[in-house]
């Protein structure tokens, strides 16, 4: 049988293989965890959100993305990691190209560095940094292979939002499941966290939404291919601080997104 590619026949005898001196070695996986978290213009929040995640009691570490944001948010970023430099990353792109491709890179930067644990989290602190160790557990524990910080389990836990956003939020999510048939009560939340075989098992370059379905996208293509989701309840509060970049168009792009996705599994095409 032809040895696998990166893997070289033992020359002394054919009954076992070597790796290739200069095969790319995989990345080492360890039991480690990193929370991703996309940043356009969140200068006045930036420097709480990684203090509050370096000071948990177990081990995160932190890739930020930052579209360079001009009120100097990656600045800030670098001033910290002059402070602990092997916890936290910095990645910074020019010009603000959206949640959909910012999360993308992170996956990858995830995937390449060996982290097994992947989450994702706002900058704007409506995500609780203390509740990314009830969201690491239930995939530490092989419980779910993917676990959403939900506002929509036990109960409505919203904080601070006028009654127009909640009812935009909450129908998102009848709207969705109506649809999809996906059994998730916060379709949009972007409090999560990934075992990284669920990233390794999509291809993330068919995943072309941006905005909120960018959100609604990963949990469909997580659930579709079988892999167990899990609803966290946590508490989301609106940002006190910085700007929303919530649009008409974030909104109208979610609406038909849901859409083409179902279609697409229909006609087995996802
Ligand atoms: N890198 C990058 N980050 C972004 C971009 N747009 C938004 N973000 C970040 O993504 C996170 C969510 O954005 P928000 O503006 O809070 O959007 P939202 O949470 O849907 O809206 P609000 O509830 O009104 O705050 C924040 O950390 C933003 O700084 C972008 O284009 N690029
Ligand atoms: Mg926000």
């Amino acid at each position: 049988m032809p040895a696998p590619p990166g893997i070289l026949r033992c020359f002394r005898c054919s009954t076992h293989a070597e790796p290739l001196p200069d095969a790319p070695s995989p990345p080492a996986i360890q039991d480690r965890a990193l929370v991703i978290i996309p940043t356009y213009n969140e200068a006045a929040n930036i420097e709480a959100v990684l203090d509050r995640t370096l000071a948990l009691p177990e081990r995160i570490d932190v890739l930020i993305i930052d579209d360079g944001s001009p009120d100097g948010t990656a600045q800030l970023v670098r001033d910290k990691q002059a402070e602990v430099p092997d916890r936290i990353h910095l990645i910074e792109r020019e010009g603000k190209q959206g949640l959909g491709t910012a999360y993308k890179r992170g996956f990858d930067f995830a995937l390449t560095h060996g982290y097994t644990y992947i989450c994702e989290m706002d900058a704007d602190l409506s995500h609780n940094p203390d509740d990314l160790l009830n969201l690491i557990a239930p995939i530490r524990s092989g419980n779910a292979d993917l676990a959403i910080g939900s506002r929509y389990v036990e109960g409505v836990r919203v904080m601070n939002w006028p009654l127009s956003r909640l009812i935009l939020s909450y129908g998102a999510g009848i709207y969705t499941r109506a649809i999809t048939r996906m059994p998730v009560m916060d379709v949009t939340a972007g409090f999560k966290c990934y075992h990284r075989r669920v990233l390794e098992a999509l291809d993330l370059s068919r995943v072309k939404s941006n905005g909120y379905s960018f959100q609604v996208e990963m949990k469909y293509r997580a659930w579709k291919r079988g892999f167990r989701l899990t609803e966290v309840p946590i508490v989301f509060t609106e940002r006190t601080e910085g700007q929303s970049k919530m649009s008409k168009a974030i909104v109208r792009e979610a609406a038909w997104k849901v859409w083409e996705l179902r279609l697409r599994a229909l006609l087995r095409k996802l």
